[in-house]
């Protein structure tokens, strides 16, 4: 590093919005048709306009994926609306490597983080502008919109995390949110 010499980062955060700007940005997107499979009601799902945007990723990645000791930034804009009478969310995973943890925080919006350990055992809490959210080891994670508006929150987690998404097509999360009576309620996972 050159003595004295003060640089910009090639990255900033509007954190109002939590709209990340610069290069490089990974940006991801799910579709309906992306998500078969992820809601309780798959017939619902199949018969929706299949190129609507469920929810959008962009990510910092400045390490190489497996990377220890470094991290990573990301921002998730999760849309309003729902399939059948479950709210849009997040596919959700364990991280591949279980032992790490994340931090998940609201910028905007109204949602629900759903968190489940490795016995099944489901927990929630609110997300909105400003709440922190540490997200333990050996946790699945899943975030819901349940507001009227596009739901926005960052997240920083380890760059040798990675992603098990299998476990959770496979086997679920034991409980799914939805919409009863106006109101975001928990059905268990064998409840119809
Ligand atoms: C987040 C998530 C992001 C999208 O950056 O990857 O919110 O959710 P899914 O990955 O479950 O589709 C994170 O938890 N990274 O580890
Ligand atoms: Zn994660």
């Amino acid at each position: 590093m050159e003595k004295g010499k003060i640089t910009i980062s090639p990255i900033s955060l509007d954190i109002t919005s939590g709209q990340l700007s610069g290069s490089p940005i990974m940006q991801s997107c799910r579709k309906i048709a992306d998500l078969k499979d992820v809601f309780k009601d798959e017939n619902f799902r199949s018969q929706m306009v299949q190129d609507d945007l469920v929810y959008s990723v962009q990510a910092y990645l400045p390490e190489e994926e497996g990377t220890s000791g470094g991290l990573y930034f990301g921002t998730t804009i999760i849309h309003p609306g729902k399939i059948g009478d479950e709210y849009f969310m997040t596919r959700g995973h364990f991280h591949a490597r279980r032992e790490t943890g994340e931090f998940y925080w609201g910028i905007k919006g109204s949602g629900i983080l759903i968190l489940m350990d490795e016995k099944r055992n489901v927990r929630a809490e609110e997300m909105k502008q400003g709440s922190l959210h540490y997200i333990n080891h050996c946790t699945a994670h899943r975030v819901a919109n349940i507001g009227s508006e596009p739901l926005v929150f960052n997240a920083c987690w380890p760059s040798d995390a990675g992603h098990d998404y299998d476990e959770i097509s496979n086997n679920g999360f034991a409980a799914r949110l939805v919409e009863k009576e106006g109101k975001p309620f928990f059905l268990d996972e064998n409840e119809g």
